[in-house]
């Protein structure tokens, strides 16, 4: 009143009622409105003021204050005092403070301060920390929480997993041979040499170039970098090449950015960048591989964005737009991209917590054991949208070797309990078996590739790979079956090693063939080069451990040497265009699956059997080791 009396040009009280009933009406609305903004004001104050605290109730106070600040009665952590702050929603707290006749602006502060920050925000249907924890779902859907609960945050137990392992991860190897020492520290050296040439030349690019020395970035990976140090890495560390482990490191740290915005291979970035960073975690425990392989996990999931679940095969790492490969019959997905993502999407789940990986590579296992298959058979192509295959061209190398070896490394890697795919795995090897494995008029098993019924006799450098899983599986086989398949593998390695040493350089061709009078022998121009490709060393490192054969240690050392001779160049190793000519002609390529799988395969193999123990670890198709599930290794932080 005392303002009201000091205005200028307002008379006073006594004569302000002495107006007429207009001039009335206009003056109380006027002072209506000042009242409110003034008793709005006070929501802008300070807690501390005492203006606020006279006109304020208590609890009012602390509320419209929002949760972010601090009550002089609440403990000092930010993180003991939200568990503090008041259960009850704010969306039902929030107009009991928000006068409707309060300014906008003042409204507004009010309602975002609890949105942001008060508890219904934290638990927001939809918000990321509630998808992101198991431990959320796992609360009552019903009743009030009891007063002091809060969600423990997700953390893998990560000291309990290596106590889990049965062998110490680089093994012991006392009383060694001489021989197999000496070759082991060759391919340490090979590794050694392949890095710091990457190292100098191409560091932070994709792959190095080691006639041109210089980096290729290409356009597998959307712009993602390093691919030669993530595929590296887990090989550095397991050779105990431990400075330059420590130098992958920390390019990963400083350098590895994952805010790209392009298109990359979904198949491609799954197998080396989350293999390779899921690896390395395993092995090291150290944080910065897990907190990468998920964000780069959370990346690829809008590419399951398709009426069937079934994902895409190209993705922009920005945008989350997904796509079919140009080159795939009418828009269809590739049978070895999207099944090959089972191991690694089991694993981000059981490190995140977050279910959803798992769920989106459970639900392409349901597509697919539901979808009928051509004599047991599983076609290359599918589509995302109807679920159908495309078009019948099986094979057990390009395009679908992976899937074969998924399912049965998804068995073994969930110890043994997955039956689903070990039923798949073998079934499908039955029609494999059955309709496309053959022997040539030499003796040479091979496994031929099929269109629509029609046999191609022809063996890719890929489908090598195929000695070692079936040699994997038999060894987990019923008896009547475990002679055959050993054999079988047996066989398939032999023919691989066969299609080495029938060229001049002792190195494969890209594929090789069973028809016109050829055998295990590129026909074709075109299938004459090596890219420095692991299949064949992967498959003497299983029969090797399997069956102690020395005969694939020898034809791993002459592995070895055709490398030094024909690849190795003054900086890096380098594939070659023509495995039938010893005048060298390179493609100027150090490929990251050198160093992730083809030097790892090569070391391993002359190793003892408890470095990377097959007890203890899954290979990703990238030569990437995923430990076996011994143990639930999920646990709930104390809070
Ligand atoms: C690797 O990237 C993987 O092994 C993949 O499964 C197929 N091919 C290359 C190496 O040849």
């Amino acid at each position: 009143m005392v303002v009201l009396r000091k205005l200028p040009g307002m008379p006073g009280w006594p004569a302000a009622l002495g107006l007429r009933l207009p001039q009335k009406f206009l003056f109380l609305l006027f002072l209506s409105g000042l009242l409110t903004l003034c008793f709005g004001a006070l929501f802008l104050l300070p807690d501390s003021s005492r203006f606020k605290r006279l006109f304020l109730p208590r609890r009012a106070t602390a509320s419209a204050s929002s949760s972010s600040s601090a009550s002089s009665s609440s403990a000092s952590s930010s993180s003991t005092r939200d568990t503090d702050l008041p259960r009850s929603p704010p969306a039902a707290a929030e107009p009991r403070h928000a006068s409707p006749a309060a300014p906008r602006r003042l409204r507004e502060k009010l309602r975002t301060g609890a949105r942001m920050a008060g508890p219904a925000a934290r638990t927001a249907p939809g918000s990321r920390q509630q998808v992101q924890g198991s431990e959320s779902r796992a609360q009552p859907a019903s009743g009030p929480p009891p007063a002091r609960q809060t969600r423990a945050p997700f953390r893998f137990d990560y000291e309990r997993f290596r106590r889990s392992l049965r062998h110490p991860v680089r093994g012991g190897r006392p009383g060694e041979d001489p021989e197999t020492r000496g070759r082991r520290m060759k391919i340490k050296e090979m590794m050694k040499f392949a890095w710091d040439n990457y190292k100098q030349y191409a560091l932070g690019k994709n792959e190095l170039r080691p006639l041109t020395k210089n980096g290729h970035i290409g356009n597998m990976f959307g712009g993602l970098r390093g691919a030669t140090v993530i595929d590296a890495l887990d090989t550095l560390y397991i050779m105990e090449l431990e400075e330059e482990f420590q130098e992958a490191k920390q390019w990963v740290e400083k350098s590895f950015d994952l805010n790209v915005n392009g298109e990359a291979s979904l198949f491609e970035v799954n197998i080396r960048y989350i293999g390779g960073l899921l690896a390395t975690y395993y092995l090291t425990g150290e944080e910065v591989f897990k907190s990468k392989a998920l964000e780069l996990g959370e990346k690829l999931l809008p590419a399951f964005n398709t009426p069937t679940g079934i994902p895409r095969g190209v993705i922009n790492l920005g945008s989350g737009m997904s796509w079919s490969w140009g080159w795939a019959s009418a828009g269809s997905s590739i049978l070895a991209e999207f099944g090959t993502l089972h191991l690694e999407f089991l694993h981000l789940s059981q490190l995140s917590g977050n279910p959803v990986f798992a769920e989106k590579v459970m639900n392409i296992r349901r597509v697919l054991s539901r979808v009928e298959k051509p004599q047991g058979l599983y076609p290359n192509f599918l589509s995302p949208v109807t679920g159908s295959w495309v078009q019948h061209h099986v094979s057990i190398g390009g395009l679908g070797d992976s899937f074969y070896e998924y399912l049965i490394k998804s068995w073994l890697m969930s110890d043994k309990k997955d039956s689903e795919a070990k039923k798949m795995y073998d079934d499908a090897l039955e029609a494999i078996e059955k309709h496309l494995v053959k022997k040539s008029a030499g003796g040479l098993t091979y496994i031929a590739e099929w269109r629509g019924g029609i046999l191609d006799h022809k063996m890719g450098h890929l489908a090598c790979f195929s000695g070692g899983m079936i040699a994997l599986g038999a060894e987990h086989a019923a008896e009547e079956r475990r002679q055959r398949h050993m054999e079988l593998a047996a066989e398939i390695t032999s023919t691989c090693h066969e299609s080495y040493t029938r060229s001049d350089t002792k190195l494969g061709p890209e594929a090789f063939r069973f028809d016109a009078g050829s055998e295990a022998m590129a026909t074709r121009l075109s299938e004459r080069y090596y890219i420095l490709r692991p299949e064949v060393v992967e498959s003497y490192m299983y029969l090797w451990r399997l069956t102690h054969d020395p005969k694939y240690r020898h034809w791993g050392w002459e592995v070895v040497q055709a490398l030094e001779k024909h690849c190795r160049v003054e900086a890096g190793f380098s594939g070659i265009r023509d495995v039938y000519t010893t005048t060298p002609s390179h493609d100027n390529m150090q490929q990251s699956f050198f160093l992730a799988e083809t030097l790892k395969y090569l070391y391993l193999l002359f190793c003892e059997d408890d470095v990377l123990s097959l007890e203890d670890w899954v290979f990703n198709t990238e030569a990437h080791p995923l430990p076996i599930n011994h143990t639930d290794f999920k646990a709930a932080a104390q809070p």
